[in-house]
């Protein structure tokens, strides 16, 4: 059987240690073997990117286009089947898969304009005869650590504008889907890219993340919130440039004068679509009294229609839960509102197919406070909590009272509602009508409070973190 090797310096590297890529739908599925990157393929991978970025910062803004462009052309290509292997891997639906795999190759379409459009200003001098020229140069190796949730698009989102802008990079994919983060390599290294400029280590967390702080000029982090604020202090105290983002514990408000098929259609996306397993999924739905009754059963009686199965089976709406540990946090998360008082609408137990795998039903808790431990701390699996509240006033206050503010949601048929609601809401990024999950890729992801830290991530925005700027004065 074929041990998939690390990306360092252009060679695919084989270490003695090894590890499995297991199906969530049937764990009995394994898709492939990997082997583990330790201490010296981390160093040499950094090392390699150091040696790389001397001649990669020089590089053309055409040669970067290039590149950036071939490798979103074969994503795209082949995205039926990297979306059918992401679908195996993470436990994701085989269109949500499919429709991952598109976004990274728009993002990697995307990020080869930048490259092309990455312009600067020029002044006036405020003295005679003097012109000023501000301009943007890369940063140097960017450390990548990546989550398992959206095992193609997050690696995209991240590699793609550190490339455009002329950077090197050591990748650290999560070791739950490896499978994806190997195709990428794969595809980038048939796409034009000059060896060193982009590596690929699975290495553990603890192996790689000290080294990685250590050797780069920078770090790009998703993941959760303990890992995130410990990558983000340590990167901090060494004085690197660090992006991190986090969990959250997103709140949709529904109104009164809701559009009732609206509100249903996008609490049920964004709370139970792709398992829950979005840091911007909802989880707190707070629902003001006069909609709450009947909102609330239809909500139910649609969690209840979800179809779950086998992540690839046709049909099925919601696959497994992405790993034992990730089940068990949300089976957690279940009994510990119950045994505070929490009532159960929908969903609170597993489920069994044909197959083994970690497989939960859609989970609606209804009767919840904000003071639970519901609705303070993150699940990141298919569960959300009802917060019954007397008005719009209520709503908001409920809404902005977490430690987390990446995405919040109201829906809401007044113009007026919406508008107040999108100024007060403290998060990044606020939905009206929409689910808080699934944003575009051609403008800011980020959050506010506990959620994020440093820079915005795509768009245009992806260069405050992906580039250094550089003021000149020129006397001629
Ligand atoms: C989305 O909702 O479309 O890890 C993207 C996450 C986020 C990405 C969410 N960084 O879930």
């Amino acid at each position: 059987m074929t041990t998939y090797g690390n990306l360092i310096n252009g060679e695919w590297v084989v270490t003695g240690n090894t590890f499995n890529d297991i199906n969530p739908s049937d764990t009995n599925d394994i898709i492939g073997t990997y082997s583990t990157a330790g201490e010296a393929e981390v160093k040499a991978a950094i090392d390699a990117a150091r040696e790389a970025f001397k001649t990669w910062q020089f590089s053309t803004p055409q040669q970067r286009f290039d590149v950036l462009d071939n490798a979103g052309t074969e994503i795209l290509a082949r995205k039926a089947e990297l979306g059918a292997l992401l679908s195996r891997e993470e436990g994701k639906t085989l269109p949500e898969g499919i429709g991952e795999v598109t976004r990274a190759g728009h993002i990697f379409k995307y990020f080869a304009g930048e490259a092309l459009r990455a312009h600067g200003e020029v002044l006036d001098s405020v003295r005679p005869g003097v012109k000023v020229e501000i301009t943007r140069e890369p940063v140097g190796v960017i450390g990548l650590i990546c989550p398992w949730n959206f095992p193609i698009a997050i690696p995209a989102w991240k590699m793609a504008p550190a490339i455009a802008f002329g950077n090197t990079v050591v990748c650290k994919p999560a070791e739950l889907t490896p499978a994806c983060a190997w195709a990428l390599a794969d595809i980038l290294t048939r796409a034009g890219l000059p060896k060193g400029v982009l590596n690929v280590v699975f290495a553990r967390g603890s192996v790689a993340g000290p080294l990685l702080i250590d050797g780069c000029d920078a770090i790009s982090f998703t993941g959760s919130v303990p890992t995130g604020t410990r990558v983000r202090d340590q990167a901090v105290a060494k004085g690197k440039r660090i992006q991190a983002e986090m969990g959250g514990k997103n709140p949709v408000i529904v109104l009164d004068d809701a559009d009732l098929n609206v509100a249903v259609n996008s609490v049920l996306n964004s709370a139970f679509f792709s398992s829950g397993h979005r840091c911007t999924a909802s989880s707190r739905i707070i629902v003001t009294e006069g909609i709450a009754d009947t909102f609330v059963a239809k909500l139910a009686e649609a969690a209840k229609a979800i179809k779950v199965g086998d992540s690839r089976a046709d049909g099925v709406q919601m696959g497994p839960i992405a790993s034992q540990e990730q089940l068990k946090i949300a089976q957690d998360a279940v009994a510990k509102a119950k045994a505070e008082g929490a009532e159960i609408l929908s969903g609170g137990e597993d489920l069994t197919f044909g197959t083994p795998g970690y497989y939960y039903a859609p989970t609606l808790i209804d009767k919840t406070t904000p003071a639970m431990s519901i609705n303070k701390e993150e699940v990141f699996g298919p569960v959300a909590s009802i917060i019954r509240v007397k008005d719009l006033e209520e709503a908001i206050k409920v809404a902005n009272d977490t430690e987390f503010g990446l995405s919040a949601g109201i829906c809401t048929t007044s113009l007026k509602s919406a508008e107040t609601f999108k100024r007060r809401s403290e998060a990044g990024m606020v939905m009206v009508n929409l689910p808080t999950a699934g944003v575009d890729y051609h403008v800011p992801f980020g959050g506010r409070k506990g959620s994020s830290y440093g820079p915005r991530e795509q768009g245009a925005y992806a260069k405050e973190f992906y580039t250094i700027v550089k003021t000149a004065y020129t006397s001629a």
